[in-house]
C-alpha cells in the first residue's frame, strides 16, 4: 500500500457496463478521491446513462459527491448509441434498481469547470470513459482549465484497431470533433485505448474472484459481466468481454499496471473510411514537447486484483 495523497479525479462517463466497474473501482480504491461523476450521451441517451450512474452510485453507496448530467448530443454529429453492446437501458442485465441519489442541478460542463478552477492547479485528473463532448465543451468554455488539470486519462481510441469501424473506437467516433479538441488542447493526455483494453478480459478466473467477494455490489458486477460477455460474444466474437473503462481508473491508481509510450496522436475528421481514427505517429521518437501517450501492455492480474480489492473494500451497502 502506498501512503500517497489520494489522486483527485472527475469521472466523466456513460454507464455502460464497463463504466459501472470504473465507478466501483474509483470509489473503492483508497488512492482515488472521486470528486464527481458526470455523464454524457454515449452508450445510450443522456437520460438513460445518467439514471444508470445514479443506480451504480446507489448500489455502491457513493454519497456526498455530485452526480451531474452533461451534453445530450455530440458537438456536430447525430447521436449514435451502442444498444448492441449495452442493451436498451445502457446497462442491461441486473434488475433495475431505483436510485436513491439526487442529480446535482448543475450542468456537468459547469461542474467540471467549477471543480478544476476551485482546486489547486495540478491536482485534478479528468478521467473520461465516454465520448469527449463534456470535456471539449469545458475546455472551450473555460480555457484556463487546460493548464490547471494534472492530466486527462481517457478510455478511447486505439492506435492499431477500432471497434466502431475498422480503425475508429466508439468514444472517439461518436464525437470526433470533441476528441480533436481534447487531444489538441495542450494538456497531458493518456490514451487508454483498445490496444490496452482488449487485454482487460473478464476471464473465468476473474469472474470467479469477483463472485467470491459475495457482496451485493459484487453480485451486481457479476450480473453486468454476464450480459456484457454475451453481448461481446454475439456482436464481436470475443470469448471473454474486454472491460475497457476501469483500465483508465487503474492507470491513475497505479501507472505501473500498464506500460505507456509517448507518441503524437491526432484525430481524423475527414476520412471517408477513417473518421474518428486516433492517428498515432510512431515514425520517430516523440518530440520533447509531445503531450500525448498511449497505453500498450496491461498487467492483467494486477488490474483485476485492483478491481476485486475495491469491491472487497466497498463491502455490503444498504442500497
Ligand atoms: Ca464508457
Amino acid at each position: 500500500m502506498t501512503t500517497e495523497v489520494p489522486r483527485k479525479i472527475i469521472l466523466d462517463c456513460d454507464p455502460g457496463h464497463d463504466d459501472a466497474v470504473a465507478m466501483l473501482l474509483a470509489h473503492g480504491n483508497p488512492n482515488i478521491e472521486l470528486l464527481a461523476v458526470t455523464t454524457v450521451v454515449g452508450n445510450q441517451t443522456l437520460e438513460k446513462v445518467t439514471n444508470n450512474a445514479l443506480i451504480v452510485g446507489t448500489i455502491a453507496g457513493i454519497t456526498g459527491i455530485p452526480f451531474a448530467a452533461g451534453c445530450d448530443r455530440p458537438l456536430v454529429r447525430d447521436i449514435q448509441t451502442a444498444g448492441d453492446i449495452h442493451g436498451d437501458t445502457g446497462m442491461d442485465g441486473p434488475q433495475q434498481t431505483q436510485p436513491n441519489i439526487e442529480l446535482d442541478p448543475r450542468h456537468a460542463v459547469d461542474l467540471i469547470i467549477e471543480l478544476v478552477m476551485s482546486h489547486e492547479p495540478g491536482t485534478i485528473t479528468l478521467v473520461p470513459t465516454a465520448g469527449l463532448t463534456n470535456i471539449a465543451m469545458a475546455a472551450r468554455k473555460e480555457p484556463r482549465i487546460v493548464e490547471r488539470v494534472k492530466e486527462v486519462v481517457l478510455m478511447g481510441g486505439g492506435y492499431h484497431v477500432g471497434n466502431w469501424s475498422p480503425v475508429a473506437e466508439f468514444n472517439i467516433k461518436i464525437d470526433p470533433e470533441a476528441a480533436h479538441i481534447v487531444f489538441n488542447a495542450g494538456w497531458n493526455v493518456v490514451m487508454v485505448g483498445l490496444d490496452l483494453t482488449h487485454q482487460a478480459l473478464a476471464t473465468d478466473e476473474v469472474v470467479a474472484a469477483i463472485d467470491a467477494v459475495g457482496t451485493k455490489p459484487a453480485k451486481f458486477v457479476m450480473e453486468l459481466m454476464d450480459f456484457f460477455a454475451k453481448a461481446y460474444k454475439d456482436n464481436q466474437g470475443f470469448d471473454f468481454p474486454p472491460v475497457h473503462d476501469p483500465c483508465a481508473v487503474a492507470y491513475v491508481i497505479d501507472p505501473s499496471v500498464m506500460t505507456t509510450v509517448k507518441v503524437p496522436v491526432d484525430i481524423e475528421l475527414t476520412g471517408t473510411l477513417t473518421l474518428g481514427m486516433t492517428v498515432a505517429d510512431f515514425r520517430a521518437p516523440a518530440p520533447a514537447d509531445c503531450k500525448t501517450s498511449v497505453a500498450v501492455t496491461l498487467d492483467h492480474a494486477k488490474f483485476w486484483d485492483l478491481v476485486t480489492d475495491a469491491l472487497v473494500r466497498i463491502g455490503e451497502v444498504d442500497a
